[in-house]
């Protein structure tokens, strides 16, 4: 079926079995062409491989080298042959999987050259190849990204560097990775700020630094209407890590900066589980704000340790915690151009070439139970329900004068006054929801 065989211990596609399936190369919940609502999952899901961590990586971290059984990685070889071993394996893999979609960055498919020009002849060497796969396999790319943290040149930054050659280095950078992601037909553009931010305010400007980031983005949007690029720009938010503090921190911050340079209208989300966290928010969270706020774009899925600190990029596991951010994400449409990408990786010690399937496997089942709990609680009305009644009183005379502004705080001391204000507390029900919630995840089928 493909080109490269590389993961020879899985001989043919990845197929749906159900639920009562022991086999662990099959998926139990995902069914590609299962109607739920008015989509199929695949339509709904949208699902990506993360081309970093399954090909690029080898399981390095800061304390120890590589552990993952990666033969397209080994040493020696021309970068440019290796690049395209790499992606013949990629390609391999997602076509055995079934996954509809991949995500990149510009330095995980193409090596970078002594220069900028070289550099860029190799991503548009790689970018071809990448084309030619996607032809024979069918699978798409859901977004491409510019690696910009990696390399010491960043170590203050892309746009919000104190050296505005850094600045035009950078934006270079992002043109040549838009003109790829457009000749690949991504679906979005993702930029998520991996250095922009500070690691002490001693040395940092933070008025600046947020204007150079807004007019960068504000140039990111005029050169996507420049070459007629459909995709959507999206944002992802992250806390902190690897700077101590990043500016886009979360949904909200990033909501109230795109408003402030004029780009709410343009630039929509990308939203990291374990970014969530970090932020100390549910991922639900973070989630409901872009839904409300009309900045859904597209999700990271993956999940942290509630122990650690930091982004351990685990793959998702918790069939609740997805049901409630899949039920936010249907409330507010689903996914237009977005989708589900894996930002997620094995464990070290998960050596196995066959480990990446079986990593994916799970991800995916869990978001597809997710899917469908999440549907049959928005079908029923479970929490939007409870939600409106516990507002009602909003959508009455009182709430409607409070909010189109007919009445003063002056007025609403007399009515007070007079008694005709007496509000009586009424329960938050929030155990009850929860129960409820739980019913949604177990009786799913
Ligand atoms: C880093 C992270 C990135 C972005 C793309 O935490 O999530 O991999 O998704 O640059
Ligand atoms: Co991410």
């Amino acid at each position: 079926m493909s080109n490269s065989e590389f993961f020879t211990d899985v001989t043919d596609q990845i197929r749906y079995e159900g639920p009562g399936s022991d086999n662990p190369l099959a998926f139990r919940w995902y069914d590609a062409n299962r109607v739920v609502g008015d989509k199929t999952m695949a339509e709904h899901l949208r699902f990506g491989v993360a081309y970093w961590h399954s090909f690029a990586s080898d399981g390095s971290d800061q304390f120890g080298s590589g552990t993952w059984d990666r033969p397209w990685l080994e040493a020696g070889a021309d970068p440019i042959d290796a690049a395209r071993q790499k992606m013949s394996a990629a390609f391999e893999f997602f076509e055995k999987l079934g996954a509809p979609y991949f995500c990149f960055h510009d330095l995980d498919i193409a090596p970078e050259g002594d220069t900028f020009a070289e550099s860029c002849a190799n991503l548009d060497t790689l970018v071809e190849e990448a084309a030619i796969h996607m032809e024979r396999t069918g699978v798409k790319l859901l977004w491409g990204t510019a690696n910009m943290f990696s390399r010491p040149r960043f170590a203050s930054g892309a746009a919000t560097n104190p050296d505005p050659e850094l600045f035009a280095r950078a934006a270079a950078q992002v043109k040549h990775c838009m003109d790829a992601t457009h000749r690949l037909g991504g679906a979005n553009y993702v930029l998520w700020g991996g250095r922009e931010g500070y690691d002490t305010i001693l040395n940092t400007d933070i008025g600046r630094e947020l204007d150079q980031l807004g007019r960068f983005l504000q140039m990111v949007v005029e050169y996507k209407h420049q070459i007629g690029f459909e995709g959507t720009i999206l944002i992802e938010p992250k806390p902190h890590e690897p700077t101590k503090h990043q500016y886009d921190h979360d949904s909200q911050t990033i909501a109230g900066f795109l408003r402030k340079y004029d780009l709410a209208d343009e630039v929509k989300l990308n939203i990291e589980v374990n970014h969530a966290t970090l932020a100390g928010h549910d991922f639900v969270h973070e989630v409901a704000v872009a839904v409300d706020d009309g900045l859904l774009g597209s999700i990271d899925a993956n999940r942290g340790d509630g122990r650690l600190g930091w982004d351990t990029d685990q793959f998702p596991n918790s069939v609740e915690e997805m049901s409630l951010a899949m039920h936010e994400i249907l409330r507010g449409g689903g996914f237009a151009t977005g989708g589900v990408n894996f930002d997620a990786k094995l464990r070290r010690q998960s050596i196995d070439r066959s480990d990446l399937f079986h990593a994916h496997i799970g991800g995916m089942d869990v978001m597809a139970r997710a899917l469908l709990a999440a549907h049959q609680m928005l079908v029923d009305g479970a929490l939007t329900t409870a939600r409106a009644q516990r507002y009602a009183g909003w959508d009455g005379e009182l709430g409607a004068d409070i909010l189109e502004g007919r009445v003063t705080l002056a007025d609403l001391h007399q009515r007070a006054y007079a008694g005709s204000i007496d509000p009586s507390p009424r329960s938050g029900r929030q155990e009850t929801l929860e129960n409820l919630v739980n019913r949604y995840v177990e009786r799913v089928s």
